[in-house]
């Protein structure tokens, strides 16, 4: 497919990086030594940077991928994340990135505290206080987002991470989803299933409350140990969802079954957020013992430590991942050439992603 982009006599686009572009950077800088995340939008690779000898989560993304559809409108739009400055607490950290001929690289913090999920199922619930700082830090950064205008929209088990202290740091939130999806890289996941609010089903239009409900779903599973509306059999469960009063047992307290009742309200006129948004959420009572500023500035000490032994410590990765040989063509210079790209650089420090397209030509 790349070929029939050559043969057109069209080389891959550049992609304006925007602040986060260093375009002294090439794969050959680092070495690549283990899958540690798949998903929709490609892979997350580990990666020692040969010169810093400091290890990275770099993303890489086929540009392919991402310039199929729709695109010029959407690239253009308010809706672009990648248009925005992202930075936040909870939010994984884009030291900067880089873009060969037919791949983007996103050099990322590598978050080692493991999937909170992982660490869910070792533990099958967690006490409610646990489960109320978790919820509490993803919803920060899900109120963050939204005020860049920014649905995240599949906030799902594998992107919610720990770092090494037992903070959340919510990843995959960087991409738009409509330009990166359909890539056909999800087989691997045979998990739990993305919490899937009821309008995405339905394929309607959705908006911020889309993300409430994926907060309240995540925070019944911390709580109860399985989504809700959950069935083995999918076609049942997306039902259930659909039509099924959500029930809710009494081991939880008053203010927990409150705020999930409010998160998970089938229609998203009535959900808790649906008018003032994270205000709303905050505000619930559920959160009447969480001081909002202290858990921003990462004061509240987490109810868990991952115990991670150094950078390089995998322990909390799945080895699926960490078996996978890294692909031949991601570090080589050969099938890599270099593009040039006029960008001002950040000053080492986080800027966001942006994406521009070229003036013309943008997408094929
Ligand atoms: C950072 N560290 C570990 C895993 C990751 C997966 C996706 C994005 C960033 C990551």
């Amino acid at each position: 497919m790349e070929e029939d982009m050559e043969e057109n006599g069209k080389d891959i686009n550049p992609v304006n990086l925007g602040p986060s572009e260093k375009t002294s950077v090439r794969p050959s800088d680092f070495e690549f030594l283990k899958v540690i995340g798949k998903g929709s939008f490609g892979k997350v690779l580990l990666a020692r940077h040969r010169k810093e000898s400091k290890v990275y989560a770099v993303k890489v993304l086929q540009k392919q991928a991402i310039m199929k559809r729709n695109e010029v409108k959407h690239i253009m739009s308010e809706r672009n994340v990648l248009l925005k400055n992202v930075k936040h607490p909870f939010l994984v950290g884009l030291h900067y990135s880089f873009q060969t001929k037919d791949k983007l690289y996103f050099v990322l913090d590598y978050v080692n505290g493991g999937e909170l999920f992982f660490h869910l199922q070792r533990e099958r619930y967690f006490p409610e206080q646990r489960a109320k700082f978790y919820a509490a830090e993803m919803a920060s950064a899900i109120g963050y987002l939204h005020s860049l205008n920014i649905i995240y929209r599949d906030l799902k088990p594998e992107n919610i991470l720990l770092d090494s202290k037992g903070h959340v740091v919510l990843t995959d939130f960087g991409l738009c989803k409509e330009g990166i999806e359909g890539m056909g890289t999800t087989s691997t996941f045979c998990g739990t299933p993305e919490y899937l609010a009821p309008e995405v089903l339905r394929k309607q239009p959705y908006d911020k409350t889309v993300d409430w409900w994926c907060l309240g779903a995540v925070l019944y599973e911390m709580m109860y140990g399985l989504p809700p509306f959950y069935s083995r059999d999918t076609a049942e469960m997306y039902d259930n969802i659909l039509y099924k009063p959500l029930r809710l047992r009494t081991n939880v307290s008053g203010a927990a079954r409150s705020i999930l009742e409010g998160l998970l309200q089938k229609e998203k006129e009535n959900r808790l957020g649906a008018k003032r948004d994270f205000l709303e959420i905050q505000g619930h009572d559920f959160f009447i013992d969480l001081n909002w500023e202290e858990l921003d500035k990462r004061k509240i000490q987490p109810p868990y430590n991952p115990n991670v032994s150094g950078q390089l410590d995998l322990k909390h990765f799945d080895p699926e991942f960490v078996r996978e040989p890294v692909p031949a063509s991601i570090g080589k210079y050969g099938s890599c050439k270099m593009v040039s790209a006029s960008v001002v650089e950040a000053d080492g420090v986080f800027e966001g992603f942006s994406y521009v397209p070229p003036a013309e030509d943008a997408f094929s």
